[in-house]
């Protein structure tokens, strides 16, 4: 260490961040970012993508002033403009739009939960439209509000040993969190901790991901069936007594109902469903029952399906009948630090305009979410068909906070199409350069997470830590910082009563005794953790039950118990276009180097993933003439697109597993080839989850050749 270099204790928010960091700085420079040993969320940990943090920092290609276009729209031609202009522009065309159309004609876009979220979620609540667009229905909601109406809130797997006992049983279902490093607020390497000190893990998966190598069950079930096989393991609980009766009975609502409902959902039924031999099924669903305490590990894999609403219901009713909701080492709801505001609290003046106090008539006109039951949100695939239709309505402007929607959502298209030749106004605020930001009207440079000083809370956990700002590039500001200055020129400032974004940051901490600069002096508050808190208040449904029937379903009049639903296009469901398309195609299991579409331009983590990949199973790939490391076509009946084979035995000969949200930043602008190897183009655009409005991506059909 040379004696110039000082250290500096944050937080990495690589992806979703949970990683205490240690950042090396060289005067104003920083120069390394190490794990930090003595973090209790991550203990020493760090990925390649939070390693990279300097070489994302100062990467010459960081957008570092706002940029207004100069030529036509995608011409890749603009003008360098300032700050003061960018958001005078940007007051004065929502103000236009508000007043001669209507609060509506406005939508604010987000990708996933990052650190602005609640002022994203804040400026549509006050500005007063609904449309909200996000990958949301895609992700993590259908758990999150699943858990809502079932248990009152999501349970975590309760991996960190606060109740002195680790889980004894791990099920890990439809999540590469090992992979993935942090997602939801977890860190991947403390889950990997709990794997190794677990007597019994099973994996429930199409792949032979990491933790299925020394699992005790690894069933490989095929894309799609997962509900299947969560009603056959309900079945095997109940039917050979295993669960647990005094939570069932104490704390639990429809159990009977249950009973019944699952007496024909017999191993034996889901076996040729699922492909998961029946005493498989039983072994497991005995040894998950068994083995106390046990806890269900959840990810996208349940999430992109139409599916996925029942999928999750069945699996936290697993989580129900067994008695593992709240007890140590089970699924556990966190206790966050005392003192710190969750998100979308109320600030202390708010007489209304947003959130919960939008006008159900406000409310009502938001584009096809009300098609959708379960979606807090517009619809998004529905939504960017609406901007070309002008059904139901046509919105004017949109701001894209940190998305790069023709990459990462399904019909890029017509997204494309929406806003080259539709959307009168579009913001993109963003680190880079996209496809996505190359269509837009304005461009505003964002800030890098060593960038910015904050208080890490986004998913409530049993922890808030800091992060501090260490680095200043060009003009790059924190998108807060930009969201709170158009939301007070435009009057909302009963929902950001702050007169700066630092107001907020000590607004945030105010309980804990601490201003900001205090706080970020202690790097980290704890939550004390308590257990079996429904014991005291019951669970927060209608019911104040656990709702195995839920009261909330049938109210909606959908399926008040889960029922497994076969995906819509599928060796089984449509067997004549599986003819052509004879392989089951799950995309976009996420991949240790990149974080979605961000990071190709990154040297150091391309270098070591230069390539879209497809995992095809090597008997397969003899049978096509396909050898690892050729360069493929995958094609559906929507579109074709081309990857690099990746021959895997880990997957069985009939599905694939293609990598998504790849685009070349190293090609020529304004389209950086980002229609090469998408492969969300493969998707149609009429199968979507009754419920949530999930669609597909993990079990759709394809068939591939070598180019
Ligand atoms: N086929 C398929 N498609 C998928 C998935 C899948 O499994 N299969 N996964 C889906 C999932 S889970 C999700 S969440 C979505 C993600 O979808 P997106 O969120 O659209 O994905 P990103 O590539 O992360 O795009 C984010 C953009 O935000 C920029 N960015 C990063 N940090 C910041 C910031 O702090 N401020 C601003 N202003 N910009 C920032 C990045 O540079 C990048 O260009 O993709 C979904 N797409
Ligand atoms: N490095 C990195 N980390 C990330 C991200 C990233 O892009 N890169 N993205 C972040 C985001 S936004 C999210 S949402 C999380 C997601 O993280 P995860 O929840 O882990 O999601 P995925 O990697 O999409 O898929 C998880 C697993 O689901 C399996 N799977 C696919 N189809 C099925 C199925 O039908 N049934 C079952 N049972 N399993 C199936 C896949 O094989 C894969 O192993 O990761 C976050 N962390
Ligand atoms: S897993 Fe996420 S938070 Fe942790 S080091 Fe990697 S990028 Fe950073
Ligand atoms: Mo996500």
């Amino acid at each position: 260490m040379s004696p110039t270099t000082r250290v500096v204790r944050s937080s990495c928010r690589g992806c979703h961040g949970v990683c205490q960091v240690l950042v090396h700085m060289e005067g104003d420079r920083v120069v390394r970012v190490a794990g930090d040993p003595d973090s209790p969320t991550s203990r020493g940990y760090i990925c390649p993508k939070g390693a990279a943090a300097p070489e994302i920092l100062y990467h010459k290609d960081r957008l570092t002033h706002p940029l207004k276009r100069a030529g036509m729209r995608g011409e890749n031609r603009w003008e360098r403009i300032s700050w003061e202009e960018a958001i005078s522009e940007i007051t004065e065309r929502l103000d236009r739009v508000r007043w001669e159309s209507g609060t509506e004609y406005f939508a604010l876009a987000q990708g996933t939960g990052r650190p602005y979220t609640e002022y994203t979620n804040r400026f549509a609540n006050a500005f007063g439209t609904p449309n909200f667009v996000s990958p949301g229905h895609n992700c993590f909601l259908p758990r999150v509000i699943a858990s809502s109406i079932t248990v009152g809130a999501l349970p975590i797997a309760d991996i960190y040993g606060f109740g002195d006992e680790m889980p004894a049983c791990v099920m890990n279902w439809g999540c590469n969190h090992t992979e993935t490093g942090a997602s939801d607020g977890m860190c991947g390497a403390m889950f990997k901790r709990a794997l190794k000190q677990a007597k019994k893990v099973i994996v429930v998966d199409p792949r032979r991901i990491g933790p299925a190598e020394k699992a005790d069950y690894w069933l490989q079930l095929r894309p799609g069936s997962e509900c299947a096989l969560a009603l056959a393991m309900i079945n095997v609980i109940i039917s050979e007594d295993l669960y647990d009766h005094e939570f069932v009975e104490k704390y639990g609502f429809g159990f009977d109902r249950l009973a019944d409902h699952v007496r024909s959902f017999t191993p034996e039924w889901a076996a040729p469903v699922t492909r998961v031999s029946a005493s498989l099924i039983r072994s497991a669903a005995r040894t998950f029952a068994t083995t106390k305490p046990a806890c269900i590990q959840w990810g996208n894999g349940i999430d992109m399906s139409t599916n996925a609403f029942q999928t999750a219901r069945a699996l936290l009713i697993l989580m129900g009948i067994t008695g593992n909701i709240d007890v140590p080492g089970g699924n556990v709801f966190w206790v966050p630090p005392k003192g710190i505001r969750p998100k979308g609290h109320k600030p202390p003046d708010f007489k209304g305009g947003g959130g919960q106090f939008m006008s159900a008539e406000k409310k009502a006109t938001v584009i096809s979410g009300n098609r959708f039951p379960f979606t807090p949100d517009c619809h998004t695939p529905t939504f960017w068909k609406s901007v070309i239709s002008g059904e139901p309505y046509r919105v004017r402007a949109i701001w894209i906070v940190g998305s790069n929607p023709l990459s990462t959502a399904t019909q890029g298209p017509t997204i494309e199409r929406a806003l080259k030749d539709y959307m009168e106004y579009t913001v993109v605020s963003d680190l880079f350069m996209t496809p996505t930001a190359q269509l837009a009207d304005l461009v505003l440079p964002a800030a890098h997470w060593l960038e910015q000083d904050d208080v890490v809370f986004m998913h409530e956990v049993w922890c808030a830590m800091s992060r501090k700002k260490l680095a200043q590039i060009g003009e790059a500001r924190d998108d807060r910082d930009v969201i709170l200055e158009v939301a007070h020129r435009l009057g909302l400032n009963d929902a950001f009563p702050w007169p700066d974004r630092y107001a907020y940051l000590d607004w945030i901490c105010e309980g804990t005794g601490m201003r900001f600069e205090e706080f970020k002096e202690k790097d980290i508050v704890m939550g004390e953790m308590r257990y079996r808190k429904h014991e005291e208040r019951g669970f927060g449904t209608p019911s104040r039950k656990f709702e195995f029937y839920s009261t909330v379903m049938e109210h909606a009049g959908r399926p008040p118990l889960p029922v497994y639903v076969e995906p819509p296009l599928s060796p089984v469901s449509a067997p004549e276009l599986a003819r052509d398309y004879p392989l089951i195609l799950m995309t976009g299991t996420k991949v240790l180097h990149y974080f979605h579409s961000e990071l190709h331009q990154i040297d150091s983590l391309r270098k070591r993933h230069p390539d879209p990949l497809v995992e095809i199973n090597p008997e397969t790939a003899a049978r096509l003439g396909i050898s690892d490391g050729d360069w493929v076509s995958v094609e559906s009946p929507h579109a074709k697109v081309r990857l690099k084979a990746k021959l895997f035995d880990g997957i069985a000969p009939d599905v694939v597993n293609a990598e998504h949200a790849w685009w070349y930043p190293e090609a020529t602008p304004p389209d950086y080839r980002w229609k090469e190897s998408c492969v969300n183009l493969l998707f149609g655009d009429d199968h979507f989850d009754p419920d949530t409005g999930a669609e597909p991506l993990k079990c759709y059909i394809c068939r591939i050749a070598p180019v």
